[in-house]
């Protein structure tokens, strides 16, 4: 059955109105579904592990007597690890490692403390201290991604963070080895296999059992997006992640059969991921659409990206690659490839997406594990606006301020002139009083 792949061309009169298609995204949250968390978050809070325990075992047929039995000990983790394949062992450690040396490098960039000293000696700076204890969700079921573990709980880790909790549900008691396993190599403190918003709550409050964290990150399905809404302000949360996109930003040299894989490989996570190709040359357009065409059938989840790349997906021509730039700007997509002889042309002209992979051989799946740099990465449009989850995530700044006496003559003037303005007698007298005589 031939695939109903949406084709656009900048120079024809109807492309902004098909423009619009393509971009809308309806994240509406269901109200239904807002109500059912907003009951099971106040149940939480109220009842703590009993009301864990109850939703547990109904949604995710899971029985236990306590929350404690739902605790994975760290000795569990290690022998998942031991137990899987050493290809795997060795694959999860190489991945591992090159994100840890990635956040490192992003911590000595952008995490540190920093202070300097005015001219009267006073001393301002910015301290940096990493969250006492974070809660990362793995989602269960069809989106249970190992590679997910190390991206949450790495920068956590190397950001300093003391207590890294991990929560997973595992609907019928069916632990994810792998899943474990990761969590064992990304040294993760302790882990609970609960999930939904009951397991958000339980992070987001606290229960007897469960401890309270101070931030929750990591993606889930629409309870959990809804429950992490809920309970923002009470705990930090990292973002919230719709359906994954890739564009595609090609110029024409790379082999089409590439491309059309790369489209694949974010079409196949989702239905409602999105794939698009972004190129200024019509045959090469009619390469890769052929090239789809010919590999779909040989794809295991090729219903997922039909109904993907069916509904989102889209080829678009443009009349340059400066205008597919402009366009690609425009959709500031979550992960970005320049498929190009000369990435580096086009690099400085992209302003907004959540990760840029420059040449042809930088396919956006080796960012997705091991290249280095994180991929829980700004998605619907939000890389406009946002970054991907980092170091930086789980720290905090602090300001210093130390003015030496000289610097307090100086600056009590000013701000006694503007506390009188404001009406505020305490505040310039507490500057006044510092004052020489
Ligand atoms: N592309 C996904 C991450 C992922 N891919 C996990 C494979 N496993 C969102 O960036
Ligand atoms: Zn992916």
């Amino acid at each position: 059955m031939s695939l109903q792949l949406r084709q656009l061309n900048t120079a024809s009169a109807d492309f902004e109105a098909e423009f619009q298609r393509v971009l809308h995204w309806s994240a509406e949250a269901d109200a239904a579904i807002e109500g059912r968390v907003a009951e099971i978050l106040a149940d939480v809070r109220r009842r703590g592990d009993a009301a864990v325990l109850e939703y547990t075992a109904r949604f995710d047929r899971l029985q236990a007597a306590t929350v404690a039995e739902l605790e994975l000990s760290r000795e569990e983790l290690k022998a998942a690890f031991e137990a899987i394949s050493p290809a795997q062992r060795s694959a999860l450690e190489a991945a591992a490692a090159r994100v840890r040396s990635y956040h490192e490098r992003q911590k000595a960039a952008c995490g540190e403390s920093w202070s300097y000293r005015d001219e009267d000696g006073s001393l301002l700076g910015q301290k940096v201290t990493p969250l006492d204890r974070v809660g990362i969700y793995v989602p269960g079921g069809k989106a249970a991604y190992p590679s997910s573990v190390l991206m949450n709980a790495i920068p956590a880790q190397v950001a300093g963070v003391p207590e890294i909790i991990m929560v997973v549900p595992t609907p019928g008691g069916e632990k994810n080895p792998l899943v474990l396993a990761a969590a064992y190599v990304a040294g993760v403190h302790r882990a609970f296999t609960l999930g939904g918003a009951q397991a958000v709550a339980a992070l987001a409050y606290g229960t007897a059992t469960v401890p309270r964290v101070d931030k929750i990150t990591g993606p889930g399905n629409a309870y959990v997006a809804s429950a992490k809404k809920h309970v923002f302000g009470q705990v930090g949360i990292d973002m919230i992640a719709g359906p994954s996109e890739i564009l595609v930003l090609a110029d024409g040299s790379t082999p089409p059969d590439w491309v059309a894989m790369d489209l694949f490989s974010q079409a196949e996570h989702d239905e409602l991921a999105q794939s698009i190709l972004l190129c200024p040359d019509a045959v090469y357009i009619a390469q890769v659409a052929e090239a789809i065409e010919r590999l779909l059938p040989t794809m295991p989840r090729q219903a997922i990206i039909r109904a993907s790349l069916e509904g989102r997906g889209a080829l678009i021509q443009t009349r340059s690659m400066e205008e597919a730039c402009e366009i690609s700007n425009r959709i500031a997509p979550e992960h970005l490839e320049v498929s190009s002889r000369d990435p580096h042309r086009w690099e400085p002209l992209l302003r907004h997406a959540g990760a840029i992979f420059l040449g042809a051989y930088t396919s956006e799946s080796l960012g997705d594990y091991c290249a280095g740099p994180n991929h829980v990465l700004p998605t619907s449009g939000t890389a406009r606006f946002s970054s991907p989850l980092g170091v930086y995530d789980f720290q905090k700044r602090s300001s210093l301020i130390e003015v030496s006496e000289a610097g307090a003559q100086k600056l009590g003037p000013i701000a006694a002139e503007l506390a009188y303005g404001e009406g505020l007698q305490g505040h310039a007298r507490a500057a006044e009083l510092r004052l020489r005589a």
